[in-house]
């Protein structure tokens, strides 16, 4: 599959020369937030990475190519163009052979991250076991690709649209690390807190970097959540978002939503429903996440 790699020069120097980079994901592009806010998000994103002495690899797929980093003009097509795909694990060989453009979700990004050699990459949140996900059997193809590749996801938790409770059941199962990074509790996205507690608390760059080595050096494949909270500042109350996500839930079943939309059209109601104080909610955690991820990132990079 790596032939099917290309790279931008920015993020192929930094390879070579074995230098921190982040990956960032496409779906949060074109399908997590509207524009142009997205393309705007993607931007500063990319720069909040490079003052930490980071490269930013932001992913997406284009002509038959997995695009390891994008310049701007393929930012604001990932921002625009209606018909770019969501594409998750079973989506590649579609995807690929028919030369269609299309944004990695979290799992996408982590199997193209693993390719290039990759191992930070920041998101918002992560794909989860849905509510009712015993009758649906709506779990999030992010949580098996978390399972087997060695990538740590650097996020505000899984988000409180999801049943947070599965979510991790079905993370311990699986080995996943829950890290909380200076929190005893797993975020829930547009919240600090869950009520549900995380398996491990660390508190530096450091330390994650020691932990994400001492995982891959035992040969236990897979991939780690680092469960960053939303800055004070920006959050949300718990509650308050807990009735917004209701009334969306609500929504998307009488509408009959179902399979990759399920997530996006929950994310869009929800906005409408804050009147877009999630979205900036969402915008500050993100940022957040790549900030942190790069001080990951740089600390990982100086044990190699
Ligand atoms: N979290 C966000 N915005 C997003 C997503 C998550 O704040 O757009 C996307 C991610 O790409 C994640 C995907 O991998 O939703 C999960 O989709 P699904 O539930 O269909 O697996
Ligand atoms: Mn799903």
């Amino acid at each position: 599959m790596k032939s099917y790699l290309t790279y931008t020069d920015e993020v192929r120097q930094a390879l070579e020369n074995n230098k921190p980079v982040v990956a960032l994901e496409t779906t949060i592009i074109s399908h997590g937030m509207p524009y142009p806010q997205n393309v705007e998000m993607a931007k500063q994103v990319e720069n909040i990475i490079r003052e930490q002495g980071a490269v930013p690899a932001t992913i997406g797929i284009m002509n038959g190519k997995i695009k390891i980093g994008l310049n701007e003009q393929e930012l604001e097509e990932f921002a625009t163009n209606p018909s770019v795909a969501k594409v998750s694990r079973r989506d590649f060989p579609y995807i690929l052979a028919s030369g269609k453009i299309g944004a990695t979700t979290v799992a996408g990004t982590m199997i193209a991250a693993q390719l290039a050699g990759i191992r930070v990459f920041a998101t918002g949140g992560i794909g989860g076991v849905h509510r009712e996900g015993e009758i649906t059997w709506d779990v999030s193809a992010d949580l098996t690709e978390l399972a087997q590749t060695n990538v740590a996801v650097v996020c505000a938790g899984a988000k409180s649209i999801l049943d947070l409770g599965r979510t991790l059941e079905y993370l311990e199962t699986q080995g996943v690390p829950v890290v909380g990074y200076q929190t005893d509790q797993f975020p829930s996205f547009f919240a600090r807190e869950s009520g549900y507690g995380v398996d491990f608390r660390l508190n530096t760059p450091e330390e994650v970097a020691a932990l994400m080595d001492t995982k891959w050096q035992l040969g236990l494949e897979g991939g780690l959540i680092i469960a960053n909270p939303v800055p004070e500042a920006d959050a949300l109350d718990h509650r308050e978002i807990e009735a917004v996500i209701q009334q969306a839930l609500n929504e998307a079943k009488a509408n009959n939503i179902t399979g990759k939309n399920v997530t996006p059209f929950l994310l869009d109601k929800v906005k409408q429903l804050t009147g877009g104080t999630s979205l900036q909610t969402n915008i500050a955690l993100v940022k957040h996440n790549v900030e942190v991820a790069a001080k990951i990132a740089v600390a990982y990079q100086s044990k190699k």
